[in-house]
């Protein structure tokens, strides 16, 4: 049977559509999502839970001129589909492919860019300032979830915004209860409260037709009905909240109910003041398995879409993820002290075991990375020993709190880098690779990696023990597969390794670059009969000068590498050493990392690939080194 959607190539088509048509596009587009998704991957549930949002905006909204701005936009493959990338949504963050996140330069619909939380109430009110002066006519809406909601940014923009005297400016609150895990905090409470008392409402009004009717005693329902009031009254609601930064706010409205929607954002935008219109969703929305566990889920690999299970792919070591987790479990139980925190990614770091096992060590903290900081520096004061999970790329948002609150005061607050390096899929937005870079000048501060999931579990414990502030960062996804020491060690601090002692080339790894430096070093030793040393740097600060003083200058060609940007990493920390101590070099140190770009969606070998530091580039510079003294000695 034809689509409906297949006659509507962009939002303009949508426009004259009477609501009954509206919902026709809505269940086609998520018929196809399930469809794609099944097949290729990608965040899923929250576009599914957007869905009536994502074609209701465009059908009422003139876009691209009216700017639509999704938060995060790991919810926008809707909105995608709409804006003529129907076609490329089966190559979703592959490699050349479209991003899982919305770009200004992938479509003029992508009014902004984002994939960190919280930035689009922000952004949305920038762009209205500007506009009011350029093209009044304009509307500016943001789309923003209940979990997004609970960044600091979010309110700041919200108060912002509320005494600027804006029109045309509307705010969509995408409640669903959840943010990859429930959603947690006063906040999530309030929102539930007003999807629950709206129920109660349309109950009230059924008690009230009831009694019309005659069918309910008079003192029956004077009682009950002066009962809901009072109860009603007593609490706050979120109407009073946004009402107080200026908004009027609509809703809590049906968020699937397509007629109720065009009719509150058809008020929102007869308004003179800006509005937030309070939409109550269901994650995963239309597909059974991701309504039952949305959390499951939020982002999938390719899945039976009959069976709702995920296809096999090969078996793999555990990831260094689920190693911190069991650590960190195995920790908090011996010593009551060490705790837990995570900033809304509890299954993503692992904590989601710790909730489970010790769950007095755990903490979730919103998507509130800066908060998650200096509540753990409020802890460390009190003499515990929090462990602060925050992926590499999402801590760059609380550098302040960790330069300010941590480091100046030298508190014990060691931060458990995921994601540390290139992540794959997920793209620019969030690549791990500047961490060692932005953390490197602090004064106090620790910068270490493992070589393996083994030294992982070693080196969770001593960060803890050590005492101080401490950067931990380990790569996305599986580990080597080598075997896990079963009793723990705290490790020597600034201390390295030489894990294959050898001569003329030097390989000076960090963190599981190691696992290069020594599959490129017994490619050498086989084909050109030189054996390589590789050390295990271990810790990007300190350095281990001693090592580095002894081992550098014995060697003819000396290559650091690491899986960060080459600015400012480890690399550019060897060659200050180098130059401060004035150690003698036979040729320049050779640095292999990430250039001086932006990193964009790719599988992680690839973006290794695409920098250069794979093991056959690697392989292929250092050869061409030699072969080029060979030829100089020749000559
Ligand atoms: C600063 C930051 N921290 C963490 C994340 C990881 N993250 C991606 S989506 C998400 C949940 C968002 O919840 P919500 O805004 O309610 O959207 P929903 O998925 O429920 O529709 C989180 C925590 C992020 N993108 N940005």
């Amino acid at each position: 049977m034809a689509k409906l959607i297949d006659s509507i190539s962009l939002p303009s088509g949508l426009r004259g559509l009477s609501t009954q048509e509206v919902r026709q596009v809505v269940d086609e587009l998520r018929d196809e999502l399930i469809e794609t998704i099944s097949t290729c991957g990608g965040h899923f549930a929250s576009s599914l839970g957007a869905a009536e949002i994502s074609v209701v905006l465009h059908h009422l909204f003139d876009t691209p001129g009216d700017r639509l701005i999704w938060d995060v936009g790991h919810q926008g493959y809707i909105h995608k589909m709409l804006t003529g990338r129907r076609g490329e949504m089966g190559r979703i963050r592959t490699k050349d492919g479209i991003s899982g996140f919305l770009k200004r330069n992938e479509s003029e619909y992508d009014a902004f860019g984002a994939g960190h939380a919280g930035t689009s109430i922000s952004a949305a009110v920038g762009m209205a300032i500007a506009l009011q002066r350029t093209d009044p006519s304009r509307y500016v809406v943001s789309v923003i979830g209940d979990g997004s909601m609970t960044a600091g940014m979010a309110f700041e923009a919200l108060n912002h915004a509320g005494a600027l005297g804006l029109k045309n400016f509307i705010v969509v609150l995408n409640d669903n209860e959840m943010s990859i895990s429930p959603n947690v905090g006063a906040l999530s409470w309030l929102f539930s409260r007003a999807v629950t008392s709206k129920t109660s409402n349309m109950a009230r009004s059924g008690f009230k037709n009831l009694y019309k009717k005659g069918l309910v005693p008079e003192l029956v329902y004077r009682a009950i009905d002066k009962a809901e009031e009072a109860a009603q009254s007593f609490f706050a609601t979120p109407s009073m909240l946004f009402e107080a930064f200026g908004f009027r706010y609509i809703g809590p409205v049906d968020g699937h109910d397509v007629e109720a929607l065009v009719d509150a954002i058809t008020r929102a935008k007869a308004q003179d003041v800006p509005v937030l219109v309070h939409a109550s969703t269901l994650k995963g929305k239309g597909y059974s398995y991701a309504e039952e566990d949305c959390i499951t889920w939020h982002a999938v690999s390719p899945f039976d879409r009959n069976k709702g299970v995920f296809k096999k792919g090969a078996k793999t070591p555990p990831t260094y993820t689920s190693v911190f987790a069991d650590t960190l479990v195995r920790l908090a139980k011996e010593d009551e002290k060490v705790v837990g925190i995570t900033a809304a990614m509890a299954g993503g770091t692992g904590l989601d075991k710790l909730q489970e096992k010790a769950p007095q060590a755990y903490f979730d903290v919103g998507i509130c990375e800066q908060h998650a900081v200096t509540f753990a520096a409020g802890m460390a004061c009190e003499g515990y020993k929090p462990v602060c999970a925050i992926y590499s790329t999402f801590l760059q948002r609380a550098y302040d709190q960790v330069l300010h609150d941590v480091c100046i005061q030298k508190l014990p607050v060691v931060f458990a880098m995921d994601r540390g390096g290139v992540v794959g899929n997920d793209g620019e937005t969030h690549q791990g690779v500047f961490d060692i870079a932005y953390l490197r000048t602090i004064p106090h501060i620790v910068i270490a990696s493992p070589k393996d999931e083994n030294e992982l579990q070693h080196m969770v414990k001593s960060s803890v023990d050590y005492g101080c502030p401490v950067a931990l960062r380990y790569p996305r996804g599986a580990g080597m597969g080598v075997d896990l020491d079963a009793e723990l060690t705290t490790l020597p601090l600034g201390k390295g390794e030489v894990v294959q002692e050898g001569e003329e080339i030097l390989f000076i790894c960090f963190g599981p670059m190691t696992q290069y430096g020594l599959s490129v070093a017994a490619r050498v030793e086989k084909e050109y009969g030189v054996k390589p040393t590789v050390i295990n740097a271990r810790f990007a600060k300190p350095l281990d000068e001693e090592l580095l003083e002894r081992e550098i200058p014995r060697h003819a060609h000396v290559y650091t590498i690491e899986d960060h940007a080459l600015m400012g990493g480890f690399g550019s920390a060897v060659l200050e050493l180098v130059q401060d101590k004035k150690i003698a070099l036979e040729h320049h140190i050779e640095r292999f990392g990430v250039a001086d770009e932006f990193v964009t969606h790719a599988s992680q070998v690839e973006q290794h690939q695409m920098n250069k530091y794979d093991p056959e580039s690697i392989f292929e510079r250092v050869v061409a080194k030699l072969e080029q003294k060979k030829i100089a000695v020749g000559a």
